[in-house]
């Protein structure tokens, strides 16, 4: 019986790699070959093995730790230590010989192509002494524009996971392999179209595979490939990721990953509670047992509106990828944070919510008259307070609402939840985006308090001042448009609420009165209502009270 140090054998170019996973402990009884820890970069995982059996006496590394080849793992007893080399790393793959660290050969052929471009063969490079390794996803799709370096796909062996970089630009015109699919060294994985100019470069090394995968192209300086840390695609690189999951893979171990995909478990929307949010069996097996239970969904159940295991999704087909440069000069700005978060809702709000939009109209004119007479007046008592019939349609609405109480509801599971109170959103147009302050109370106010709330709440939201109890606590929203333009249109409602008014801009209409056609000023009224909690009759029969009101305000009073 001897002590015998395992080392951290050949990680290829990778050095400085976190423990993230102990997989034996002191007293544990190992074989040969038998993983020891995890280790990650921020492109692999990998599983490194014992180079021999024996029982583990100490840990020298702990869960955080960084290592690099050489690097002390544990003191191992060992029965036949006479005839070991005690210093003897553990590599179970040999080391490939030099020359595979330059499958450039092989990863840049040249087909026919349009002038000025150029197809280019990007192929497996050499990764290390792993034979038949699955593909296990796919990074990009065809259409696609990929930079050098950046993942094509990722393959798995049973030991580690690991995704192949591209050798060249361009845009992705076929894929030759498949989910599923077995590649080795040499193996086409896509082909690419690229600028004539540019050269195809050597392949890359994949990140880091297996426990002792040669250092491909790793100590050749021309041809070796930026570092796994500089391969990660650059923000805005147009990354396909199957299945709308979050930028980046999620953190999990090949066997983790394995136990995910037999279990049909979308790994990105696994919560990881090891270190660093690490996905762990457990949680993979927590998740299953919450989507069979009905606790939880997957997105793709959610998206749909539909039960946990019900098996409907949308399957949509993925967002159209287009090289809007190809056509012509192009300049792409981020999003704001309003639009980013307002977006997902309005999408989200689109998808779940079956909409039917009524359109109307209100004859406005003896209302109209009144507000131009009311802000004379208000301008003669040197008042600040400008009335818009915006206010006057708050009123008009909260009215409605009091009639068909069901417009002034929200969906709760089965339940239909009746308000009692009479708050309305109004959505304002600010610089960042669209948002949709909330007048409290506005059945408690008169015309001109809710125009002087308005105002204040509109002038915060375009200083970006609303608070979050601003935009909170609404019963129903009001679209105008009224002061910019358009006929009708259809105004997305905003959940969990029911239905949502959109005003459009009023107009001088000849209307017949049974005997004369009358120049009137008519307002285009769009109710969107959701058809699950409102009939279209109820909708109508709302639409059309709303225009009475506003064409004889004294309805209100009845
Ligand atoms: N028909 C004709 N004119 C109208 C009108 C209507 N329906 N509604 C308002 N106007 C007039 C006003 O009377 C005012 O005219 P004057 O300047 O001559 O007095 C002018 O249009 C501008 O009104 P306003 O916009 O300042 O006031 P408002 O109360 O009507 O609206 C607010 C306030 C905050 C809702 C509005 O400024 C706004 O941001 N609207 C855009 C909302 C939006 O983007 N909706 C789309 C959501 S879905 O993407």
């Amino acid at each position: 019986m001897a002590l015998k140090e395992v080392k951290v054998p050949d990680l290829g170019d990778f050095s400085g790699v976190g423990v993230i996973e102990l997989l034996v402990q002191p007293g544990d009884t190992i074989k040969a070959e038998q993983s020891l820890i995890t280790v990650e970069s921020d492109k692999a995982t990998m599983e490194i093995p014992s180079s021999d059996a024996g029982v583990v006496k100490e840990l020298k590394v702990k869960l955080g730790d960084k290592v690099d080849q050489g690097s002390v793992i544990l003191l191992l007893e060992v029965e036949d230590a006479g005839q070991k080399q005690a210093q003897t790393p553990a590599a179970p793959a040999p080391a490939a010989p030099e020359s595979a660290a330059a499958p450039a050969p092989a990863a840049a052929q040249p087909a026919p192509a349009p002038a000025g471009t150029e197809r280019i063969e990007v192929r497996v490079p050499d990764i290390g002494d792993f034979k038949d390794v699955g593909v296990i996803e796919l990074l990009v799709a065809v259409g696609d524009t990929v930079k050098a370096e950046q993942s094509l796909i990722t393959v798995e062996s049973d030991k580690a996971s690991m995704e192949i970089p591209s050798s060249a630009s361009g845009v992705v015109k076929e894929l030759k392999v498949g989910l599923g699919d077995k590649v080795n060294v040499g193996d086409p994985i896509v082909v690419l179209e690229g600028a004539a100019a540019a050269a195809p470069a050597p392949a890359s090394a994949p990140a880091p595979a297996a426990p002792a995968p040669a250092p491909a192209a790793a100590s050749s300086s021309s041809a070796s490939p930026a570092p796994a840390t500089t391969a990660t695609p650059a923000p805005g690189a147009p990354a396909h990721q199957p299945g709308g999951s979050p930028a980046g893979l999620p953190h999990a171990s090949p066997s983790v990953r394995k136990a995910a995909r037999e279990l049909g478990v979308p790994l990105a929307e696994v919560k990881g509670s090891g270190p660093k949010g690490r996905i762990t069996l457990e949680d993979v097996q927590a998740f299953t047992r919450a989507v069979m239970q009905g606790s939880t969904r997957t997105a793709a159940q959610a998206a749909a509106g539909v039960g946990a295991g019900s098996g409907v999704g949308l399957d949509l087909l993925p967002w159209p990828k287009v090289d809007f440069a190809k056509f012509g000069a192009i300049e792409a700005k981020p999003l704001s944070r309003i639009k980013k978060i307002s977006g997902a809702n309005l999408a989200r709000n689109w998808v779940m919510i079956p909409h039917v939009t009524n359109n109307d109209e209100a004859d406005i004119t003896e209302l109209e008259a009144f507000r131009v007479q009311t802000n004379k007046e208000a301008e003669k008592a040197r008042s600040e307070v400008k009335v818009t019939m915006l206010a006057f349609v708050i009123k008009a609405v909260v009215a409605a609402l009091k009639k068909f109480p069901e417009f002034n509801t929200s969906l709760d599971g089965d339940n239909l939840v009746y308000k009692q109170y009479y708050h309305i959103g109004f959505a304002a147009d600010t610089p960042n985006g669209l948002v949709v302050p909330v007048l409290k109370d506005a059945d408690q106010k008169g015309i001109l308090q809710i125009s002087q709330e308005m105002s204040e709440l509109a002038a915060k939201a375009r200083g970006g001042k609303l608070g979050i109890a601003d935009m909170q606590g609404g019963c129903f929203s009001i679209s105008s448009l009224g002061g910019i333009g358009g006929t009708h249109f259809t105004p997305i409602i905003n959940a969990p609420e029911v239905a949502i008014l959109g005003l459009s801009r009023s107009a001088m209409k000849p209307v017949w009165d049974g005997k004369v056609f009358t120049p009137r000023l008519i307002l285009p009224l769009s109710l969107s209502y959701d058809h699950r909690v409102i009939d279209g009759a109820a909708a109508a029969r709302f639409n059309a009270y709303l225009g009475q009101v506003l064409a004889d305000y004294r309805r209100i009073l009845l």
